[in-house]
């Protein structure tokens, strides 16, 4: 692990508090997010501590360059060793949507994210269990296009309804991807094209650029083609 994370660390183990008259030093729990915003999953973890304001550590780890495998000790953190994973203290998880549900819980985030009753939680996880079955690229094509517009946002703002949760995250990150190349997949998808907009005002337009610079970088370096 980097030096500067382990320093990064420490002293986000620490902090200041008035106990008894007196100023004492406590110990906090750090979290430390492993990531490369290249990443669909990962930039949807970015945007979630993003948008919910979650004080964690940054691990970046350039996966073009392979630094997720050479990392050593990034094998004990995600048995996998792909991007991204947290560390929540001495609690290590991988896996994005496990990792979003996690941080509403800890975190004890707004409702809305994803919510505590049984149905609207249903089918948050019926369109991430969807989600995490498509292959690479798959969720743009236009099986999966078409089962967002009329099904999973038929006549809802968002995935979960009147509010953004997170599987909309999830569903943002794939379109974003090809931003990189200067498609937005969104010709003949009114609800899609509005519900990307929706999305981004809900997060915040700074955050939602804090976790797209890498993308905005690729597209505006022509990476992958031209527009
Ligand atoms: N199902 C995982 C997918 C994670 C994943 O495939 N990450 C890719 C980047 S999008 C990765 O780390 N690839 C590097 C590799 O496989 O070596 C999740 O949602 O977190």
């Amino acid at each position: 692990m980097r030096a500067q994370t382990l320093l990064a660390r420490f002293f986000y183990t620490l902090h200041f508090q008035f106990w008894r008259g007196r100023v004492v030093l406590r110990a906090m729990t750090s979290l430390t997010f492993f990531h490369d915003f290249l990443s669909q999953p990962a930039r949807a973890v970015g945007l979630l501590l993003g948008a919910a304001k979650i004080e964690h550590v940054k691990h970046p780890l350039k996966v073009t360059e392979g630094e997720h495998k050479k990392d050593e000790e990034y094998g004990n953190v995600c048995p996998t060793r792909e991007v991204p994973a947290i560390c929540d203290g001495d609690f290590c998880l991988f896996e994005s949507s496990s990792i979003l549900k996690y941080l509403v819980r800890k975190y004890n985030l707004p409702e809305h994210w994803y919510p505590s009753d049984v149905q609207r939680q249903a089918k948050i996880d019926e369109y991430l269990g969807w989600h995490d079955k498509l292959k690479e690229l798959e969720g743009v094509q236009k099986r999966s296009k078409d089962m967002l517009e009329n099904y999973f946002l038929k006549d809802k703002k968002f995935i979960g309804g009147d509010e953004i949760c997170i599987a909309d995250l999830q569903a943002i990150c794939e379109f974003t991807q090809f931003w990189m190349m200067h498609i937005d997949h969104c010709e003949g998808y009114p609800r899609i094209a509005q519900w990307i907009k929706d999305v981004q005002a809900a997060i915040g337009q700074e955050i939602f650029d804090e976790v797209h610079v890498a993308v905005y970088s690729m597209r505006d370096q022509n990476m992958f083609g031209t527009k």
